[in-house]
Parts: C-alpha cells; structure tokens; sequence
C-alpha cells in the first residue's frame, strides 16, 4: 500500500486486506505464452483498491476447483477467449462459477467476444462481452460493479441488462499504450512458465493492433486498422526492470507487426544495446517493412539480440497475394529472407493453403516457395496451416454469400480450431493428403539429422526434388514410431 509524504493512508486507499478481489482466467491451451492479455486487463487495475488473481489453467490441474475458491468473495470473473478449443473450457469454467455463484458477473473478452460480442452472450452463464482493446473498458467495469453502477452505456463492452435484454453500448476509441500502467508480472508465476517453456523466455507486448488489411485476418476487423505502441525508451527501462528481475535470457514480442515503425525499433534496438541486458530476442515482420528497413538497423537489431522473425508468407503465388489483400509480393518475402540471411537472423515464413477459390497451381506455387526459403538455410522453417474463415474479412462475406456456414453456437465455434479442425471445404481430401506429405518430406529433407538418419533426409531431399510424396512409408513408420503432437 502507497503512503503519503507524512506517512498517512491517502483517504481514496483501501488497506490491502480489504481490497476487492478480481478473478480472471486463462483458459486450456498447448503453448506457454505467458497470459499477457490478463496481465494487461490485471494490471491497468488500481492495485490499492483491487487484488487481481490470475488462474491459468495450462499451469493448475485444478483450474475449476481454484476459480470456486476464490469466487465467493470476487467482484467479477473475467476470461479471455481466443476462437477455438480455448472456448469450450471457457465455457465449462463459467458455467461452474455461475452454478455456484448464480450472482457473479462473468466477462469475456478477448478474440472470440470482440467478434461475436453479441452472440457470446446467448450463453445464460456471461454476462458482459469486452470488444477489442480491453484496458479501459474492464477498469470502467469493474469500477461500476464496485460501485452497485449498471453497466448500460459503458462504452466497449456489450452487457445482459436485468430485463435480459442485450445492449450493444457505443464502442471505445483506441487509447495509446503509452498511457496504461507497466504490467505487472508479478501477478503471474513467472519462473513456472519458464519452467514449462523449458527456457528463460519473457514473454511481451509492445503494441496492439496493426494498419494493414489482410484478408483472412481477424485483426482488421478487431483493431479497426490502428495500430498503438509502446515508446521506446519506455519500453527499454520496463524490460530492464524485468531483466533485472528474471533475468531471462530471450523476449518473446508478441506484437501481431512489431516493425510498424523503424524508428521505433531502432531507438529500441539502441536502448537495448546501452542498458547491457544479455539478451536475444523475437519479434515478427512483413517482407514489405523488411526491404524497406534500412541495412543500419538491421545491424543493430542484430547487435541487441535479434535472433528470429516471424515473417508471415501465406502464398506463394502473387496472384493470391493480391486476392487476399497482403499487399507484399512474394519478391519481397526473398529479398527480406535474403537480408535475413545477410545479417545472421533465422526466420519463421508461415503459408496458409487452402483460401477460397485457390487452384492447384497457386498450391503448388506455395509447395515451390516453401522448398525455396527451407534450402536457403536450416533456421529457416516454412510451417503450413489451412485457411478457416474469420468473420469481418471479405474473404469471409465472400464465402458466407456463396454459401458457406460459420458456426452458430459456442460449442460449435469451439470446434472450430485453426490448427486442429479439418482443413476447410476448399482442400479436397486428395489435396489435403498431399500437403500432410509434402509438410512431412519437407521438413526432414532440411532439418539438422543425427548421421543415422542422413539416409532418410537424402530420401526426402529426392522426394522433394522431384514432387514424389507416393508410397510414404518412412512417413508413416515415423508416425507410428512417435504420434504427431497435439496441438490445440
Ligand atoms: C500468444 C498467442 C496465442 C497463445 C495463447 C496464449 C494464452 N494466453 O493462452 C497460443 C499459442 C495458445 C495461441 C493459440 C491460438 N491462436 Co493466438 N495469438 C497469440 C498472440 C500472438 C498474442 C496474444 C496476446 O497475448 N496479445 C497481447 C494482449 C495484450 O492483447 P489481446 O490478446 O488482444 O488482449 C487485449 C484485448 O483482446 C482484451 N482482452 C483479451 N482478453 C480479455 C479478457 C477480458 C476479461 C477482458 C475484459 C478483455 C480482454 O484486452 C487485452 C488488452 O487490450 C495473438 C496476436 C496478438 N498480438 O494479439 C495471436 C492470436 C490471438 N491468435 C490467433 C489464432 C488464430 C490462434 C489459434 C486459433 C491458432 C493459431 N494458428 O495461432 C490458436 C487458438 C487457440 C487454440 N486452439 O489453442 C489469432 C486470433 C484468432 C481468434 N479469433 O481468436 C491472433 C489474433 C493472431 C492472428 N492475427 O491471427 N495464440
Ligand atoms: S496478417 Fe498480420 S499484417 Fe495482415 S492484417 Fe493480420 S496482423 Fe496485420
């Protein structure tokens, strides 16, 4: 608790035992990514006036039982949901608290609500639904429950009022980053998720939303083609504090496009250099931004631990390129893996097949791109996912008018998994079969083997070469050997 100068309680403080408690979770999920959207929700909270509690259920085994334990006295139960498995725990999570707490407000925001933030509340157990930015709009909530305030007219957030109605009250305008509170890590057990991560891995955001208008991404659609970010100096001296802290040995920028602004990375990139911090770092790119970047800040983000980008490809073809409005040429991705490449910087260069109206020879373009950037260097990965229809894209109306059907309840919506759900009505069987082959071959002919297995890899190597994926019986041995990893 803060004191003023003569040492006296200032009279808005709460003593901290008498603070009002917050629950929010973080639902199931494969990965360990530290819970940053609770952490960012949490922390913009007064901390003299709220105990924020984070449960993260990839940690506790015991997630339902934790969240009861702390509801009887909470104000409110937030919960993040992506789009996805994450929803169906989301959902059995609030069910359970609002089964033991019939009177608990629940809220979800995140992805999924900010999309459907109407929809979500058809289910009796959430009553408010935040969209897009959270920071504001959830300490207003709070504040107002606090308070015994109805939350009519709260602007971003979609609430069941007592008559059952639901009002959509007016959305929130974007607020700069700059001007919430640092988050506070220590609200999360930060030394388990390393643990679990296997590495001393920070994971952090430095700004929210992007300017760009892909066509099969929910961001434009959520953000509203805005982007906010961190200043740099600012961002530096937090990470220091947190360097000092943990001492982690990699950050993990979450950004959905970290290099928005050069001059902004690079003012980082400099501020990282001067503090000391012994660290590596990842962020992600467009090929676009990495040919624009000038050769003397990639130097320097070289110099202050640039390790990877994640630089999203989605086709190799242009003609796709333009139809789903990335606005890159596939030019552009080799002359930034060529940079890349220049300055000693692996890359992640995700495909996405699969789109609407894709022929076989836009797949084959991708399969070809693929091959290319894999053989330029063994840090280079080239992962492939299936394309599935986000709300809110053209891509997505497009298809809804030509018949498609998106889901139409939660549960529905839960099977709905970018990495774990069939591949979409656009890959035929056949061509589904080939891809699982290709990414298989594909993947040996270019990871670093063990001498035992050079044979295998000079076979995937030929099998690449010459696009001959039949009779894979090394692929389906090693299957059987070790079972594919789930992944959602
Ligand atoms: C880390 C991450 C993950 C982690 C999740 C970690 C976790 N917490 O469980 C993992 C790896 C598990 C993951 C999985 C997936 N992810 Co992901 N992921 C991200 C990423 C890179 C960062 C998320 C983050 O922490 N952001 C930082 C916080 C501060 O921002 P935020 O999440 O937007 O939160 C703000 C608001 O949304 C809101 N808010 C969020 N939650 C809540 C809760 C409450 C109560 C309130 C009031 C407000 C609120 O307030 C926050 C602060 O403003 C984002 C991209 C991005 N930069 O956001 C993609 C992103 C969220 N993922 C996406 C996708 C597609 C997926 C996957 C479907 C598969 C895939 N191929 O990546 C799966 C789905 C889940 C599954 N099947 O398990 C999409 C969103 C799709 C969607 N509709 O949900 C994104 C936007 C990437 C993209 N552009 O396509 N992901
Ligand atoms: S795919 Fe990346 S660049 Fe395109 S709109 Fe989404 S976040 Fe922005």
């Amino acid at each position: 608790m803060t004191t003023s100068a003569n040492g006296a309680t200032p009279p808005l403080m709460k003593p901290r035992a008498s603070r009002l408690k917050v629950v929010l979770y973080n639902p199931q999920a494969v990965f360990f990514t530290m819970p940053l959207a609770l952490l960012a929700i949490g922390s913009e909270l007064d901390p003299d006036l709220y105990e924020v509690v984070i449960i993260d259920a990839r940690l506790d085994p015991d997630a339902e039982n934790t969240v009861l334990s702390h509801i009887d006295d909470a104000l409110c139960l937030g919960v993040t949901v992506l789009t996805g498995a994450p929803i169906s725990d989301a959902l059995r999570i609030s069910r359970a608290a609002k089964r033991a707490r019939p009177t608990l407000p629940v809220v979800w925001g995140g992805w999924h609500p900010s999309m459907f933030a109407r929809e979500c509340l058809f289910e009796k157990s959430v009553d408010v639904t935040v969209s897009g930015q959270g920071e504001e709009t959830f300490a207003e909530i709070v504040q107002r429950l606090a308070a015994g305030r109805s939350l009519a007219g709260c602007a971003g957030c979609t609430v069941r009022l007592e008559d059952g109605t639901i009002q959509e009250n007016p959305a929130r305008q974007l607020a700069q980053v700059d001007g919430f509170r640092a988050h506070d890590y220590g609200l999360i057990p930060v030394e388990r998720y390393f643990q679990l991560k296997g590495k001393r891995q920070l994971d952090f955001i430095s700004s929210q939303g992007c300017n760009f208008r892909c066509a099969f991404c929910s961001d434009p659609f959520v953000y509203g083609r805005q982007w906010v970010g961190l200043e740099p100096v600012r961002m530096a001296l937090r990470l220091k504090e947190l360097w000092d802290r943990y001492r982690f040995d990699d950050v993990n920028f979450q950004d959905e496009t970290f290099f928005t602004k050069a001059s902004r990375v690079h003012a980082l990139a400099d501020q990282i250099v001067e503090s000391g911090m012994k660290i590596t770092w990842a962020a992600t790119m467009r090929a676009d931004q990495g040919i624009r970047l000038p050769d003397e800040v990639w130097v320097r983000c070289k110099q202050s631990g640039l390790r990877r980008l994640l630089v999203g490809v989605e086709s190799g073809s242009n003609e796709v390129l333009k139809r789903i409005r990335k606005d890159i040429k596939i030019e552009q991705v080799f002359e930034t893996a060529e940079k890349m490449l220049r300055f000693g910087i692996a890359g992640h260069f995700p495909f996405i097949v699969g789109f609407p109206d894709e022929t076989d020879a836009h797949i084959q373009a991708s399969l070809d791109c693929a091959k290319r950037l894999r053989s330029m260097s063994v840090d280079f990965l080239t992962p492939i996912y299936y394309f599935k229809p986000y709300p809110g894209s053209a891509l997505v109306i497009e298809a809804v008018a030509r018949g498609f059907r998106l889901p139409e309840t939660l549960e529905a919506w839960a099977g709905f998994d970018y990495v774990a759900g069939e591949p979409g009505p656009w890959v035929s069987p056949e061509k589904f079969e080939l891809i699982e082959r290709f990414k298989f071959f594909h993947e040996l002919a270019w990871k670093r083997v063990t001498r035992s297995k050079r044979l295998l890899q000079q076979l995937a190597r030929y099998r690449c070469d010459k696009d001959n994926y039949r009779w894979p019986v090394e692929m389906l041995f090693t299957r059987w050997l070790v079972p594919a990893q789930r992944l959602s």
